[in-house]
């Protein structure tokens, strides 16, 4: 018989297919359908996406629960410290997503400057003909703030040295190893650079990091980029720096509510919203389903799991 694993959500149908057949995968359900479940007491896996949330009343439904696989680097939905109280191992993929995520923060950086939703709507509703589009603003050469300097945030310095972008950080520490400059917070790096671009992981240590007094300190030519988590951004204060001129735009792939952003961000025109899809390619949806399920293939071989979380990493 095929072991049972729970699915948090609703899983990635790339996800989904490279489970079956080897295992039965059930859920999403509630926890109270989970507390009744036939199959509760011997389920070790629950399956989940980045975004999911697994907290500590789904854990403890699973008496013989050992591994939590999410399918994305992010997994802040998930109560970490509580799996490792359960002795369970909690597993993501890391890496496999770097170079999509960080073409994203580019092309998000690109289109808020060079404003290329208004230029395609320009020409779409025949305005050409009548007069030129007004001017944009040149990314190359401006200054560019990475909040969060790990894999993704390497990989978006390394994009943007090619558009002769000086480059600065922030992280949880200085690392004097990489040629760039090191703010110690937040506000000191926004009023230093010309576009700010978060990639620090979401959950209660970054929440709304970004508040009215960054914005401010971006100043009314700076632009803000988001592919990290919307947790981080305070995106009631956004809206306000955007429809006043605080600041002068921004690019954001994920929002504080999803799949729902603040209604006042779909009327502003110095804003650029697309629905969550820094990893979304297929190759790369493919590898991070494939790295998903061999974390639960290691696991059921009594292997060490390929790639842990790194709150579980000494565990492996
Ligand atoms: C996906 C993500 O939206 O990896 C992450 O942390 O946010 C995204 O890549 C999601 O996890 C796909 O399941």
């Amino acid at each position: 018989m095929n072991p049972v694993l729970l699915a948090a959500t609703p899983l990635n149908p790339l996800y989904l297919a490279a489970l079956e057949g080897r295992y039965t995968v059930i859920g999403p359900m509630s926890h109270e359908m989970l507390a009744v479940h036939a199959d509760r007491e011997c389920i070790e896996v629950i399956a989940a996406g980045g975004e999911s949330k697994v907290p500590p009343a789904m854990m403890d439904a699973l008496p013989a629960l050992k591994l939590i696989s999410v399918m994305g680097v992010g997994y802040d939905g998930v109560d970490v410290p509580h799996a490792i109280s359960r002795s369970a191992m909690v597993t993501h993929t890391p890496n496999v997503l770097n170079d999509d995520v960080a073409d994203l923060a580019l092309a998000l950086m690109l289109n808020i400057t060079r404003r290329l939703p208004q230029a395609d709507a320009f020409v779409r509703q025949g305005l050409w003909a009548k007069g030129s589009m007004p001017l944009a603003t040149k990314l190359s050469g401006l200054r560019l703030g990475i909040v969060g300097m790990g894999r993704i945030g390497q990989a978006i310095a390394t994009r943007a040295l090619a558009f002769g972008m000086p480059i600065a950080y922030t992280a949880r520490s200085n690392k004097p190893d990489l040629p760039y400059t090191f703010f110690a917070s937040v506000k000191e790096l926004a009023s230093q650079v010309d576009v700010l671009t978060l990639i620090t992981p979401g959950g209660a240590s970054t929440h709304h990091m970004v508040n009215a007094e960054v914005l401010q300190a971006l100043g009314p030519t700076g632009y803000l980029i988001n592919v990290a988590r919307g947790s981080v951004v305070d995106e009631v204060a956004l809206v306000h720096a955007l429809s006043t001129h605080v600041i002068a735009g921004a690019g954001l792939d994920v929002f504080e509510h999803e799949p729902y952003p603040h209604a006042q961000l779909l009327a502003l025109d110095n804003v650029i919203l697309t629905p969550h899809v820094g990893s979304a390619t297929d190759s790369t949806r493919q590898a991070m389903a494939d790295l998903a399920a061999l974390n639960i293939e290691r696991y059921f071989a009594n292997e060490p799991v390929e790639t842990p979380v790194p709150e579980c990493s000494n565990r492996k």
